[in-house]
């Protein structure tokens, strides 16, 4: 059933038998203390405010039946997938693959690449491994989605302006309507978040539509 999702520049209509609910990153490595995040300088408690929003969404998703996808950002052991551009960045004992209290940084299978425990994916939700920014590079996410027959996805998770950012305008350019709970993202800069969000919705919605959980959850 086609439904009309409040959202700025303008009200969109969902089918949520088409739609999906897309969590990015929502990883302890960019949450808590000790991880990626926290190597780089930032204040990780500023992502926090996300996680309450995103759980009422999800609850709601999974009772729904709507279809839930997870994203990690992460690397093999190896780091063989990973670009020395990438590797190379931060202070030697805090880059990518060096080992901190989590483990090693941003290397799957360490703790602090499992997603917070609040919104743990359940048995039969998609988790995608990804290496870079944006969901689609390098994973199997349009198959996935293109199989289920999905034209909008709810974008939400962790950092708005890096990783969510990357991956709506990823969607946007592969025909997909990208909606995105603003209180369910977070960022360490909440000047990047409000300028993430102004310029998705910008230019009559040039990268897709902004709403809140309240707005997204009244239509669910
Ligand atoms: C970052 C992400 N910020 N998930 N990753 O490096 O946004």
């Amino acid at each position: 059933m086609t439904v009309l999702i409040d959202a700025e520049p303008e009200p969109i209509p969902v089918d949520w038998d088409r739609a999906a609910l897309v969590i990015i990153d929502m990883q302890r490595d960019f949450l808590e203390p000790g991880g990626f995040g926290e190597t780089l300088g930032n204040d990780v408690s500023l992502l926090q405010r996300a996680v309450k929003p995103i759980q009422a969404l999800l609850e709601r998703a999974r009772e729904k039946g709507v279809l839930v996808i997870h994203t990690r950002e992460g690397h093999r052991p190896d780091l063989s997938d990973a670009p020395r551009a990438k590797l190379e960045r931060g202070a030697p004992r805090l880059r990518i693959g060096a080992r901190g209290p989590m483990g090693r940084i941003l290397v799957r299978g360490e703790p602090g690449h499992d997603i917070v425990p609040e919104l743990a994916p359940k048995d039969g939700e998609p988790v995608i491994d990804k290496p870079g920014k944006g969901a689609f590079y390098a994973t199997d996410l349009h198959p996935m989605l293109a199989y289920k027959n999905i034209e909008t996805l709810v974008v939400c998770g962790v950092t708005t302006e890096v990783c969510v950012h990357t991956t709506v305008r990823e969607a946007n350019d592969r025909g997909y309507r990208c909606i995105v709970p603003g209180d369910c993202c977070g960022s360490y800069f909440p000047e990047f978040h409000a300028q993430g969000l102004a310029m998705i919705k910008a230019q009559g919605g040039i990268f897709g539509w902004v709403s809140d959980s309240a707005r997204v959850l009244a239509a669910l």
